[in-house]
């Protein structure tokens, strides 16, 4: 019977983690035994099970966490293993409540341009995820979920014809060019393809249908659409002025918001496929150039006790190039959106000095 195979693929998920000594995931670590026997029998509403959450993290030993939600009830249904995993990664229990949205409105011009003279930074981006109300993650969607979202985003995207500098056009990626398509993804401003972690999750059915981006003719403000969250709305420029990118993120959002209405949980913030973008969703970083503090041997050791996260020159699960990283907040959870900003804001500045002060 389909329920007798589902639950002996997990109980042989769990025995191959086990037994794969070079897995560090937050999944091996926190998918006892224990968790196994209570969450193998349970389903959500729409019919996901734990299989449907540990999947991605089973094909992809290497991965950092190693779960998603394929729905935003299996946040509750699986809670024994969700738990604590976001206790791990955003210091954040299970009784704990996100605080209410603060995007920093009003407050943007206290972020003075990190790097004035632009000796480390090359640029800085700030994106924050969101998903429609009433619709699940990724792995639950249909081909006609896709074209209907899409076309519910892109009449959100109406709203910029009034503004000036955020006002764009939106790009399917059907119909893209491959050479146009690989321009943006090396320039920094579109989502990359063939993600196996997203594959293994069964995020990218029906690719890459409904799936696109949109963009202002400067690429400063940008939304990418049904990549792993229904939106991600973004906001990068060259140099250091956070508060700039933060502004126009802000401004992005509240016009989007005034078509749009997103998934919130009073719990968690706003929901999202991954369990390490809950709450407020941001994640603010530099590409940045430190050449004597990142060659120390406690180099990460100093970003974890910051809070920083460290990824490579393409984003996640890339490396350095030219001692160029992507230095971000790690936590996004538990603190408000200016907050998440201010964590990448305050340990980059702290980083800065130190590479001043060394010889
Ligand atoms: P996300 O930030 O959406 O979680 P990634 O880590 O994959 O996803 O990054 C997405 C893209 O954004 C990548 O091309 C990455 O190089 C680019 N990026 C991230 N931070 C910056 C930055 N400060 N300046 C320019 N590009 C950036
Ligand atoms: C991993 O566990 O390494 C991947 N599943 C990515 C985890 C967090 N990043 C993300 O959601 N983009």
């Amino acid at each position: 019977e389909n329920n007798a195979f589902n639950i002996k693929k997990i109980e042989n998920a769990y025995k191959t983690l086990q037994e794969d000594s070079k897995c560090n995931s937050l999944l091996k670590k926190h998918l006892t035994q224990d968790v196994v026997d209570k969450l193998k029998y349970k389903k959500t509403k729409l019919g996901a099970t734990l299989y449907d959450v540990i999947r991605s993290g089973v094909f992809n030993p290497d991965a950092s966490v190693g779960v998603y939600a394929p729905d935003s009830d299996s946040y509750k249904v699986f809670s024994a293993l969700f738990d604590p995993i976001i206790q791990e990664y955003h210091g954040f229990g299970p009784n704990d409540k996100q605080p209410d949205v603060d995007l920093g409105e009003g407050r943007t011009k206290e972020l003075e341009p990190l790097d004035p003279d632009g000796k480390y930074i090359i640029s800085t981006r700030i994106r924050c995820g969101r998903t429609l109300r009433g619709y699940p993650f990724n792995p639950l969607l249909t081909g006609d979920d896709y074209l209907i979202m899409q076309e519910k985003i892109k009449k959100a995207f109406e709203q910029f014809k009034d503004t000036n500098d955020l006002k764009g056009t939106y790009y399917p990626l059907s119909g893209m060019t491959k050479e146009i398509q690989q321009k943006l993804i090396g320039d920094h401003f579109l989502f990359k393809e063939g993600d196996r972690h997203l594959q293994h999750a069964n995020a990218c059915k029906y690719w890459p249908k409904g799936r696109g981006i949109f963009h202002n003719d400067e690429k400063t403000f940008l939304v990418w659409v049904n990549e792993e969250d229904h939106l991600r709305l973004i906001s990068m420029q060259q140099g250091s002025d956070v508060g700039n990118v933060l502004d126009r993120l802000i401004r992005g959002v509240k016009t989007i918001e005034s078509k749009v209405s997103f998934a919130r949980d009073p719990h968690l913030g706003y929901l999202t496929f991954c369990p390490t973008n809950l709450g407020s969703t941001v994640r603010a970083s530099v590409h940045i150039r430190l050449p004597k503090v990142s060659t120390r041997k406690d180099f990460q050791e100093i970003c974890d006790k910051l809070n920083l996260q460290v990824r490579g020159i393409h984003g996640e699960h890339s490396e350095s190039e030219g001692g160029v990283m992507d230095i971000s907040n790690k936590q996004r959870l538990g603190i408000s959106e200016y907050q998440a900003v201010r964590q990448m804001y305050d340990g980059v500045k702290k980083l800065i000095e130190m590479e001043k002060g060394s010889k």
